[in-house]
């Protein structure tokens, strides 16, 4: 039996709307990827740009001193780490991959108003495994562009268009994996529907990567204003999420749910579909 990926957030930023500023230099990054590690993360995912609503864009220059050095050093500490770069600048994918990045995770992916240009034949290229999520607007106008039919539906069509482009432009199908976009131009309802019928998505047959950890939606249901304090509704999220389908669980709370994701793979005894490891 497969089970899922834990995938660890390490955010290099300031002004991330959970963690912002927790990670304030290259040793603290090498200390808590190290910890991530030894709790079960399978890949590291490290961002250099806060996508919370309303951020400030930094561009690329400042994502990429953010993250380089952090980067450089994590892999020095950690040879064999699976380490994903979070960021929608081609620019920034293409030197990470220069300095030992192995996924690309694009926030604006299925976003193809603002999906860099660059950013598939830059994928084609390497190779790498490439997180295609959904998304509308920018972190300023997507809480207003949460306007869906069928939200299930429109997703999945957008993130099918998106997956066609990608393949047009030489992406190999198997490098391709799927993410809804938990809070990302969504309503709580809009995400509870996503989640719900997970296996709608799944069924297209790209492993599914969700990425619910202390988002506003749980903070909704629970009420619960602090998004550290939104661990059990993050786990209940991803347990539910591992039974419709998820292959890969994107997380700041590893070592929980790391747990979380055994036991939910163990009781749902079916393997998912296998994310690229490299
Ligand atoms: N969510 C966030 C950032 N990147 N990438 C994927 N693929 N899926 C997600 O759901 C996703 C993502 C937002 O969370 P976080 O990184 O903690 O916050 P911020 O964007 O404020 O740094």
């Amino acid at each position: 039996m497969t089970r899922p990926l834990v995938m660890g957030v390490m955010n290099l930023t300031p002004d991330s709307f959970s963690d912002g500023g927790r990670i304030d230099g290259v040793e603290r990054a090498v200390r808590v990827a190290g910890r991530m590690l030894a709790q079960g993360a399978d890949v590291l995912d490290l961002g250099g740009q806060s996508t919370r609503p309303g951020a400030e864009e930094v561009g690329p220059d400042r994502e990429l001193e953010r993250l380089l050095p952090a980067l450089a050093a994590i892999r020095a500490a950690h040879p064999a780490v699976t380490l994903s770069v979070d960021t929608f600048h081609a620019a920034v994918a293409e030197a990470a991959l220069a300095a030992g990045a192995d996924w690309i995770n694009d926030v604006r992916g299925a976003n193809p108003a603002l999906r860099d240009p660059a950013m598939l034949p830059l994928i084609a290229r390497r190779g790498c495994p490439y997180v295609l999520m959904h998304s509308r607007g920018d972190s300023r106008s997507m809480d207003a562009l949460a306007v869906y039919g069928d939200v299930v539906d429109e997703v999945r069509a957008e993130l099918e268009a998106a997956t066609v482009t990608a393949l047009a432009a030489g992406v190999r199908p198997e490098r391709i994996v799927w993410d809804p976009g938990l809070g990302f131009a969504k309503t709580s309802e809009q995400n509870l529907a996503l989640l719900r019928r997970l296996p709608d998505l799944a069924a297209a047959g790209h492993p599914l990567l969700v990425g619910p950890s202390r988002k506003r939606f749980i903070g909704a249901v629970l009420n619960e204003p602090r998004p550290r304090a939104r661990l059990w509704g993050t786990a209940a999220v991803c347990a539910l999420a591992v039974a419709g389908g998820a292959a890969v669980l994107r997380v700041h709370d590893v070592g929980p749910i790391a747990q979380v994701a055994r036991m939910a793979a163990a009781v749902a005894g079916e393997p998912s579909v296998s994310p690229p490891r490299r």
